[in-house]
């Protein structure tokens, strides 16, 4: 099986050590073999961003949006195939991965125009004679550490506003995901990315990721992964005063009000909170739901995820994948074990599925009901298939009950009530509110991010974007 090595300085590199990248649907199935990348390897890839920086910078807004674009064509033109990847290396489903192969070069094709449109203001000065301008310029090497469960989009809405905005990258992918990683540095190189420019260091967050945040050419960093690993990032960064943006976590809410739809409130619900395992920062893993719809919200949950087929990524009848490893599956599993000992009642699924005929990863997607706000299965995120279900006596308490967590990423509501739906759009202390929509699955061009324990730093996506991977320049002009 053929090596895919890591780029550095426009140079595929090999190593000595190498990731097997296991697919979780089926683990004798190995996806391919990859570099890991070694201290000094970062280090070069670091220098080589940092000297490529110094003519890639100031190159024509049309360059990079010609490189962009093609990068994103191709990846459009190679949907299927890179959507079959993803699954295959991370378990989420075939349609989810094409899905988010697509949502990548949607992202490419975006900011290739957003590099047209980098904008300044011009003002005159309080003092007379004077004008002043505003340039945004971009920062440097920007370090990107992606995490495992959207190994080709969250890379994408990374790489493509740094490289927009004249930024150089050095990305490392997630240690379990190289293979998208891999194929979008491909792309980029046919795309026509000057040596240097971008840079892919696979391997350890302990490794490779260590030396990206404590580098002193490294200007700025990207993150999105756990909370633990998104605080130390966040505080090494601040220590040596480097620019950071870290998404982490969530504990979303998704409430049920009296007069939702009840089809659409379970529609709702089971994608926010199962749909890609339920592995997405998004995912909607708390239910508050109100007194008179309870019962019947819970009946119709239980019957529809009766109904969800657990399988191999790649088989077109799955709706749910496998949990992405076997550590992640323990963990799932432990905590089904934490809420039934916390006195909550596991009304459906949490064990994990040996009727499969691959041996992979699966997990039946479970609910919990009878639970309170203060249990650890609410408060901490799970990261898996698995909800809860907490009953409130009206919309007061959904909305104090949802606002009730150190997380603030994403947050929904059903309802009929365009009062109430106003009102938790106002109130709500998520980045997101979702109204009659599940929590996940956002759109390419908008911000993207949260507030409280979910996220540090400027937005992500959209034309938000500039703000992290830009910085401003003020100047005085006499003529
Ligand atoms: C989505 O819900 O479509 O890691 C995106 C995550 C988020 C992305 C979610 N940063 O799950």
């Amino acid at each position: 099986m053929d090596l895919h090595k890591n780029l550095i300085n426009g140079e595929w590199r090999g190593s000595k050590d190498v990731t097997q990248n296991i697919n979780p649907s089926d683990i004798k199935d190995v996806v391919g073999q990859y570099a890991k990348a070694t201290v000094d390897d970062t280090i070069d890839a670091i220098a080589a961003a940092k000297a490529a920086f110094v003519s890639w910078s100031m190159t024509s807004p049309e360059v990079r949006s010609d490189i962009l674009d093609r990068a994103g064509t191709e990846i459009l033109a190679r949907q299927e195939e890179l959507g079959r990847l993803l699954s295959r290396e991370e378990g989420k489903t075939l349609g989810e991965g094409i899905g988010e192969a697509g949502r990548a070069g949607r992202v490419f094709k975006f900011f290739a125009g957003e590099a047209l449109r980098m904008g300044g203001e011009s003002l005159p000065s309080t003092r007379p004679g004077l004008q002043v301008n505003i340039d945004r310029e971009p920062l440097g090497v920007v370090g990107i550490i992606s995490p495992w469960n959207f190994p080709i989009a969250i890379p994408a809405w990374k790489i493509a506003p740094a490289l927009a905005y004249g930024n150089c990258v050095v990305f490392k992918p997630a240690d379990l995901v190289p293979g998208c990683a891999w194929e979008i540095t491909d792309i980029l190189l046919r795309a026509g990315i000057p040596a240097g420019v971008f840079n892919l260091v696979m391997g350890r967050g302990s490794v490779v990721g260590e030396e990206i945040i404590q580098n002193k050419d490294v200007t700025a960093i990207s993150f999105t992964g756990s909370v633990d690993i998104g605080k130390h990032v966040a505080a090494t960064a601040v220590g040596r005063m480097a620019k950071v943006q870290t998404e982490m976590g969530g504990k979303n809410p998704l409430v049920v009000l009296n007069d939702a739809d009840l089809g659409k409130a379970v529609d709702c619900a089971i994608n926010g909170a199962f749909f890609s395992t339920g592995q997405r920062c998004t995912a909607s893993s708390r239910l508050i739901v109100e007194e008179g719809i309870h019962d019947q919200f819970v009946e119709a949950m239980i019957a529809k995820m009766k109904t969800l087929n657990i399988g191999d990524a790649v088989d077109p009848s799955t709706h749910i994948g496998p949990v992405v490893s076997h550590p992640q599956l323990q963990q799932n599993l432990e905590y089904i074990e934490i809420g039934k000992a916390e006195g909550a009642t596991l009304a459906f699924g949490g064990e994990r599925l040996k009727n499969v005929d691959k041996d992979g990863f699966y997990m039946q997607p479970a609910l919990f009901t009878e639970t309170n706000n203060s249990m650890r299965i609410n408060v901490e995120e799970i990261f898996g298939p698995v909800a809860t279900v907490i009953k409130v006596a009206d919309y007061d308490e959904a909305l104090q009950v949802a606002n009730d967590t150190t997380f603030g990423l994403s947050a929904g509501i059903c309802t009929a009530s365009l009062k109430n739906a106003s009102d938790f759009k106002r109130r709500s202390e998520a980045g997101m509110v979702m109204i009659n929509v599940p929590t996940a699955g956002v759109d390419y061009h908008v911000p993207f991010g949260g507030r409280k324990g979910s996220s540090y730093g400027a937005r992500e996506q959209g034309r938000y974007a500039q703000e992290f991977y830009t910085t401003v320049k003020t100047t005085y002009i006499s003529s």
